[in-house]
């Protein structure tokens, strides 16, 4: 073969990889439990993730052995207009049950459909692969919030295997609102009593469990022997979830929320959540509630949860 050739061969193999890397493989629109459409999202590694329409909810992100790193409980009811127990809930216009709507808003209970046309997002180009979805408030969602809105979802996965979500909210009113939001992670760990969350010392948090009384927690890291369920304010933006039984960390990193919760309902009753599944997870929450988000018309508001999964340092 000639130089000429060779040339050839190899521009032809540059352009091939240049065009993997830059158009994500497209993902697979399918029916989940009870029928629900779902998009299952892989990379070229074998990495995957799963998102109902449903809630616009991640329900699955396994990494390339195939290991799930997210918990579902074993009671989980796919039935609207029940939330998704598991995943990654989207919590939308309020955080838990503070104020008028359901408990967390109402976005994890709504049909989300697949955007075709997103803006671009300048900060998180380089994704393996991922999808868009888009919520628009109905007629109905403003009888109960009485504020038009668009709510941009990106899941991606990124090279090393991270998963991020960025959620961008625009008000798409004549005028202002406030909401208060968050992502509810439910993170599969081996053993919710061999695990700690670091990152939240010195912290002041308002106790859930006692009418969001306010302490200060002293404490190095969280460890887990009964319910807990606080709201963190102010933290940094990254926190680490160890599990010592699987000697790995769980690396979460936030922006735009300023505010995380840390819960485990422990022995409590939660009636979609199977009796032993409470030593199965931990949720970590990037959360935005101690001060509302407030958005002018026209507004967008960026929120970002980044996870990765290291081995334990
Ligand atoms: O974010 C923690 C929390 O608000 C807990 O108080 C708790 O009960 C949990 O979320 C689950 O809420 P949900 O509305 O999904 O039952």
């Amino acid at each position: 073969m000639g130089n000429k050739a060779n040339i050839i061969i190899l521009w032809a193999m540059l352009v091939a990889v240049v065009a993997m890397a830059t158009h994500p493989p497209p993902f697979e629109r399918t029916k989940g439990i009870n029928g629900l459409e779902k998009l299952i999202v892989r990379d070229r590694r074998g990495r995957s993730f799963e998102v109902y329409l449903y809630g616009g909810q991640v329900t699955s992100w396994k990494n390339e052995k195939g290991d799930e790193l997210l918990f579902m409980s074993t009671k989980a009811i796919f039935e609207p207009p029940t939330p998704i127990r598991g995943g990654i809930p989207l919590l939308f216009p309020q955080y838990s049950n503070t104020g008028p709507l359901p408990s967390h808003g109402f976005v994890r209970q709504r049909f989300w459909e697949i955007d075709t046309n997103p803006p671009p997002l300048p900060s998180h180009p380089y994704s393996s692969a991922h999808v868009d979805l888009i919520l628009k408030s109905s007629d109905a969602d403003l009888k109960i919030w009485p504020n038009k809105f668009v709510y941009r979802l990106r899941v991606a996965l990124g090279h090393g295997g991270d998963l991020t979500l960025t959620s961008r909210v625009k008000n798409s009113d004549v005028k202002p609102f406030n909401f208060t939001a968050g992502l509810h992670p439910y993170f599969y760990v081996s053993d919710i009593s061999q695990i700690q969350v670091e990152g939240l010392q010195n912290l002041d948090y308002l106790d859930q469990q006692k009418n969001r009384t306010r302490f200060t927690d002293n404490a190095k890291f969280i460890t887990f022997n009964s319910q807990l369920d606080r709201l963190y304010l102010r933290t940094p933006s990254k926190l680490r979830i160890v599990d010592h039984n699987k000697k790995k960390t769980i690396v979460v990193r936030k922006e735009g929320y300023a505010d995380a919760v840390v819960w485990n309902p422990w022995d409590k009753k939660v009636s979609d959540l199977g009796v032993e599944d409470y030593k199965r997870f931990v949720a970590v929450e990037p959360v935005a509630v101690e001060k509302p988000i407030i958005l002018k018309p026209g507004q967008v508001w960026k929120g970002v949860l980044q996870v990765s999964v290291v081995p334990r340092t």
